[in-house]
């Protein structure tokens, strides 16, 4: 039996975003891929612009949409589209940003490193790796340091892209971290995640990606939300600092 690969994508406001990315997915042919949409009730009907394509023959049965009431950032979207995919029986969970910035070409090579890695991440600071020409040296030089430097020595944790959010997860990885204990809401969700599968010794990949800026609708991110995830580093590591992998029956005395 192939095994089941969900992609989960929050969205808010990307209906020009999801049409396109859609059918891209699709095209990869993925054995047994299946698209789950988290909407947060999207004023420009996002949910409903997807409910219309899960119509279509082509992808009837392997398109999703889980509609929350309000926007309510990214972490809970993500919480419930992965607890979601899990009770549907994924194997593996992609997790991606529905504005293109994530492409989909990149899906296979995850999908191979995770044969080998219970996390792969689509690393825009991994050597190879790159983001949009259109960003100005300034701006590029603190996300290089931010996630080269700063996450990397405080959290101490060997990853170049802990904030990037374009990951796979194997299904065991996803069940054994418990999202429960993952308290962050926006952004710094996905650090959350990558210290608690780091201190629980899951062993973490990461591939390179280039990350085109989006073509289409608005970012939600700003500097303020930029600058509170950076701080919130530090609350991340005293919240999990005591984590250990667990032991494992074998090594029970
Ligand atoms: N469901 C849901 N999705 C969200 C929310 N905030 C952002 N998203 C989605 O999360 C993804 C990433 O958001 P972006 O606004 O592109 O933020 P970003 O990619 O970090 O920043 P940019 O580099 O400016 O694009 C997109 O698919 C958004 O639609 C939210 O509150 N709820
Ligand atoms: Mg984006």
């Amino acid at each position: 039996m192939p095994l089941t690969t969900f992609i989960v994508l929050p969205t808010y406001n990307e209906g020009e975003n999801i049409v396109r990315l859609v059918p891209a997915l699709f095209d990869l042919e993925v054995a047994d891929l299946q698209v789950l949409v988290v909407d947060d009730n999207s004023p420009d009907g996002t949910g409903e612009i997807v409910e219309t394509l899960a119509e279509q023959a082509d992808y009837a049965g392997r398109l999703h949409v889980l509609h929350r009431p309000e926007k309510q950032g990214l972490a809970p979207a993500y919480i419930q589209g992965f607890t979601q995919a899990l009770s549907m029986g994924a194997d593996y969970v992609i997790q991606m940003d529905a504005d293109l910035s994530h492409q989909p070409k990149y899906i296979p090579g995850l999908l191979r490193q995770a044969q080998e890695y219970d996390i792969v991440i689509g690393s825009r600071f991994a050597d190879g790796g790159s983001v949009d020409e259109g960003w100005g040296p300034l701006r590029k030089l603190l996300s290089w340091w931010a996630n080269r430097v700063y996450t990397p020595a405080i959290l101490r944790i060997p990853i170049r892209d802990a904030t990037g959010g374009f990951r796979i997860y194997r299904r065991d990885a996803l069940v054994g971290m418990d999202m429960e204990r993952v308290k962050a809401n926006g952004y710094v969700f996905m650090v959350e995640m990558i210290y608690v599968a780091y201190r629980l010794g899951y062993r973490i990949g990461e591939i390179p990606i280039h990350f085109p800026d989006r073509q289409h609708g608005d970012s939600k991110m700003s500097s303020a939300i930029a600058l509170e995830a950076a701080l919130r580093v530090w609350q991340i590591r005293l919240r999990h600092r005591q984590l250990r992998p667990p032991l494992h029956a074998s090594d029970a005395k």
